[in-house]
């Protein structure tokens, strides 16, 4: 059901033994290149083919109006309209917190340097339909904007035949919700080049956010540079470093449920245990009969991207999981506190018997758009900050810019720029400075 890899003893670099899946988003440039180039030049009119060729849908209009929005929120169960209120109040709470403020340094007298935060103009949220439905990643995306300043933003996401045309309506429900108006029904690459380019009908945004398939990984890569990216989001991953402490009726449940997502997702338990390690085993035979979806969890364990990874002690586990960089790291160990303040690398940490993933997925407060991939060793999961901008503003009086005066002209002169040099002598007169 799920391999074991045995790295007890071993000296090699762990990333060359650790399950990891590949995902060939380079072979899927070229199938978006020519849709986006086509979208880039025929606009709406393009859209609405590609809806009826890969949503097999026939649409009129590509921009959800405002009417359906408003009745997805009036329709939408109480149930989880009270559950999606709590995740977007939590959520609020956290991501406030990260908002920056402007900070002066005043260099030398009359020299300062501001760093100001500048929230993006503009911003495209895409949020993936079809089998993956998750209302959660649109205030995942649209909380952290809001807080950043964001003034305008859209969510694209794909039509649905079961549903006009229109996208998933707990989609536009939770777009409702959140004061989000402006919706397009276009899923793919399709949408990530309608935001690059613009259509008439949508006008272009500064930066592309959310998760999205291969298709969606690619156009963000391709369209890169025009717009600013998140991630490429991959399949979700779970790493649980365990020891004897460890339940392990919660360190199954916890790999299943992201097992749950798709058949390439990741669930990893490194472990100094082969007690826990059978006895997680054996949960998940059990565990995996009764769930609903335990065609794709099944798929995804047995998977070469997910196993059960053996090192000899918790100190060994460490580097592992550092060495992995998982999306989401669960530490279940004595003092798992301890031990969670030491990793280095994960997208987000989850530590002790309470904390599952699945809390942080919906109502922890933090932020489910997470890197994967093993990109977590270099970037962070979505927040404030990646909707913002810090502008540095240099203000100088002249007595000040005379004062660096010679030392710019020496390093201009070092690099063999001496227009530069030239720019500040303008002004200060010459590259002396009396008294030097
Ligand atoms: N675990 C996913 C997010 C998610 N889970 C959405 C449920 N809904 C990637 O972090
Ligand atoms: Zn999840």
């Amino acid at each position: 059901m799920i391999s074991r890899i045995d790295l007890r003893g071993s000296t090699q670099d762990p990333r060359d033994l650790l399950p990891r899946a590949e995902l060939d988003v380079e072979a899927a440039l070229e199938r978006v290149r020519p849709i986006c180039d086509d979208v880039r030049h025929r606009g709406t009119a393009a859209l609405i083919e590609y809806a009826e060729r890969f949503d097999g849908v026939r649409l009129t209009e590509v921009r959800v109006p405002r009417r359906a929005l408003t009745s997805a929120l009036d329709e939408l169960d109480p149930k989880v309209r009270a559950a999606l209120e709590e995740s977007v109040r939590r959520a609020r709470l956290v991501h406030r917190d990260q908002r920056r403020t402007d900070t002066t340094t005043t260099v030398v007298p009359g020299g300062t340097v501001t760093e100001r935060w500048v929230p993006v103009t503009r911003v495209g949220l895409y949020v993936p339909g079809g089998q993956a439905v998750y209302p959660s990643s649109v205030v995942m995306n649209v909380v952290p904007a809001q807080e950043a300043g964001v003034a305008s933003m859209a969510v694209a996401s794909p039509p649905q035949r079961a549903f006009g045309g229109l996208p998933h309506p707990t989609i536009l429900a939770a777009c409702a919700l959140l004061g989000v108006d402006e919706v397009y029904a276009v899923g793919g690459a399709q949408a990530v080049a309608m935001f690059a380019y613009g259509t008439a009908e949508c006008p272009p945004v500064n930066l592309v956010t959310g998760p999205g398939n291969i298709y969606v990984a690619a156009a963000k890569r391709l369209l890169k540079g025009r717009i600013g990216i998140d991630s490429e989001a991959g399949p979700t991953e779970i790493a649980i470093l365990a020891d004897h402490t460890a339940d392990p009726r919660y360190v199954a449940a916890d790999l299943i449920s992201q097992a749950e997502h798709d058949t390439l997702a990741a669930a990893v338990l490194v472990t100094d245990s082969p007690a826990l390690a059978d006895a997680v085993e054996a949960e998940l035979k059990e565990q995996v009969a009764v769930a609903r979806h335990s065609g794709r969890i099944t798929e995804a364990l047995a998977g070469r991207q997910s196993g059960i990874v053996l090192v000899d002690d918790v100190e060994h586990g460490l580097t592992v999981v550092d060495a992995y960089a998982a999306e989401h790291l669960e530490v279940m160990t004595a003092d798992a506190a301890g031990v969670a303040a030491r990793v280095r690398n994960a997208g987000a940490i989850f530590v002790g018997p309470h904390a599952p993933v699945s809390l942080g997925d919906y109502a922890a407060g933090s932020n489910h758009v997470l890197p994967t991939g093993g990109c977590a060793c270099h970037s962070s999961g979505l927040s404030v900050q990646s909707f913002l901008r810090g502008i540095h503003v240099v203000d100088y009086t002249r007595e000040a810019l005379a004062e660096v005066a010679h030392h710019v002209v020496t390093l201009a002169e070092a690099e063999d720029l001496p227009a530069h040099g030239a720019a500040v002598t303008a002004r200060t007169g010459s590259g002396e400075v009396s008294g030097r």
